[in-house]
């Protein structure tokens, strides 16, 4: 009995340490600051085939987020549940890429954009986009 507990502990950590999300050796590791309905930096540049790690720190007191409508990509993961609690007022298709950051918080994701193209983020909260809450992403050939 004792014999086979180990390799059974042994496979039950391996599959745990799989599962986590813990970052890709090698991730763009980007971080956007959120003030006053300001993406910054507005422009960001990766390289296509390489994972990003974004990490978006929400400075104001309203919820923000992040999105991209269509961006082929290979893999996509965020820290916490993307749309918990979330409206998305007035969005009539879903993003491809979207993560929310709660007033006063930062979530992560990461993912790997595959087609070199210029990319345009911006926040689905009604109103933001339009306050200014856009950037660039550009994602390079490799
Ligand atoms: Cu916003």
């Amino acid at each position: 009995m004792k014999k086979h507990l180990l390799p059974v502990l042994l496979f039950a950590a391996a599959i745990i340490a799989a599962c986590s999300g813990s970052p890709s050796a090698g991730a763009n590791q980007i971080t956007l600051e959120v003030s006053n309905l300001q993406y910054q930096p507005a422009t960001m540049e990766v390289t296509a085939g390489q994972p990003v790690r974004l990490t978006m720190r929400n400075n104001d007191s309203v919820e923000h987020d992040f999105s991209i409508m269509e961006i082929p990509m290979a893999a996509m993961g965020a820290t916490a549940e993307p749309m918990a609690g979330h409206e998305m007022g007035g969005m009539t298709a879903d993003p491809q890429l979207h993560m929310v950051a709660a007033m006063g918080a930062t979530n992560t994701m990461e993912f790997t954009p595959t087609k070199p193209g210029t990319y345009e983020f911006f926040c689905t909260v009604p109103g933001h986009k339009d306050a200014g809450m856009k950037g660039t992403l550009v994602v390079k050939a490799p």
